[in-house]
């Protein structure tokens, strides 16, 4: 899993050398003394991690230090990582897919369902495409439907996508109803045996209701096909927004049911501490991460290897 921790790092780098030139070698055997702390301490908030968590790390190497005074270094590291995986602990969704599973008669293929939503330039139409590119490496089969029918560039982009990567895809025309679309697009994973439908939305914001009343009626149309569906139900968060995409989750939780999130963009914000405190204020499992535009930017959401890159430890 080296490779992995390679990737969260060089997806984290921004927030990493932030907080490392912050506080200017303590995790490489600067000594602890109070213009180290309170270095840290600044690094921590403009990192976004946030007062408590800050304050919880803060607090442990106190303690630490008391008790030696030789503290220090990557042992310093170590303790800010230990607080994060306690912090976090819970927070990593993980989908059962059917690899290594014996196909069982009771479970009908087909019937895991992804909807993808969240506000404009989130992230979800590019992580529908990253997200399907995944799950078709792992050996699934996956078709994708294009239910932002809002905007008449969101198919055309999702389309580019698939097309390059190789994924079915199931669109309709601008202004059609998104609801019927996703219905198709239920049908067609069904009739063809497919593992997974990921379905990408709108997010409109200017016209919130209506949002809100496409995406639910997107909802009641698959529990026609399958009263679970959609089974996923994730948010798509743009991961340098911080305390802003807390608020908007609250939104779209109450009128939809979260199940789970993807928080996107770290690679490009220095405030890579945010997914803590979106996890804190929302206890949502953060499934996948975007760690850049390309169709392998997308992690699984690995508390050990984000808390490890972020205070700057080897795998
Ligand atoms: N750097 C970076 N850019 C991303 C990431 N995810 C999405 N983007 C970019 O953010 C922009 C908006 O993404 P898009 O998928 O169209 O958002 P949507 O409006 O929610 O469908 C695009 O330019 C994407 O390439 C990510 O993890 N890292
Ligand atoms: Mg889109």
């Amino acid at each position: 899993m080296r490779s992995l921790f390679k990737k969260f790092k060089a997806g984290l780098t921004r927030t990493v050398t932030a907080i490392a030139a912050q506080t200017h070698g303590l995790f490489s055997g600067r000594k602890i003394d109070a213009a180290s702390l309170a270095e840290l301490e600044e690094a921590l908030y403009m990192a976004d991690f946030g007062v408590e968590t800050t304050t919880e790390i803060l607090a442990e190497i106190k303690a630490a230090y008391r008790q030696d005074a030789e503290l220090k270094g990557q042992q310093v590291a170590a303790i800010g990582a230990a607080v994060l995986r306690r912090v976090l602990a819970g927070s990593e969704g993980r989908l059962e897919t059917h690899v290594g599973r014996v196909p069982s008669p009771d479970i009908s293929r087909g019937d895991q369902v992804i909807a993808l939503i969240g506000v404009n330039g989130s992230g979800k139409t590019t992580t529908t495409a990253k997200l399907a590119h995944k799950l078709k490496g792992d050996g699934q089969s996956v078709i994708v439907a294009a239910c932002d029918t809002f905007r008449a560039a969101a198919v055309e982009q999702l389309k580019s996508w698939t097309d390059r990567l190789k994924i079915e895809l199931i669109a309709s025309h601008t202004g059609a109803d998104a609801a019927a679309v996703a219905f198709d697009a239920w049908q067609a994973a069904k009739a063809r045996g497919h593992d997974w439908l990921i379905i990408d939305t709108a997010g409109r914001l200017h016209t919130k209701g209506n949002l809100m009343e496409e995406l639910a009626k997107i909802r009641r149309v698959l529990q026609k096909n399958d009263p679970a569906a959609p089974q996923h139900r994730w948010l798509v968060v743009d991961g340098s927004l911080g305390a802003n995409s807390i608020e908007q989750a609250k939104v779209f939780h109450q009128s939809f049911g979260l199940t789970g999130l993807v928080v996107t963009k770290l690679d490009g914000t220095s405030r890579g501490g945010a997914i803590v405190g979106i996890w804190r204020q929302l206890k949502i499992p953060i499934y996948f991460i975007g760690l850049g535009e390309q169709p392998d930017d997308l992690q699984p959401f690995s508390v050990e290897n984000y808390a490890k890159a972020v205070f700057g430890l080897e795998a």
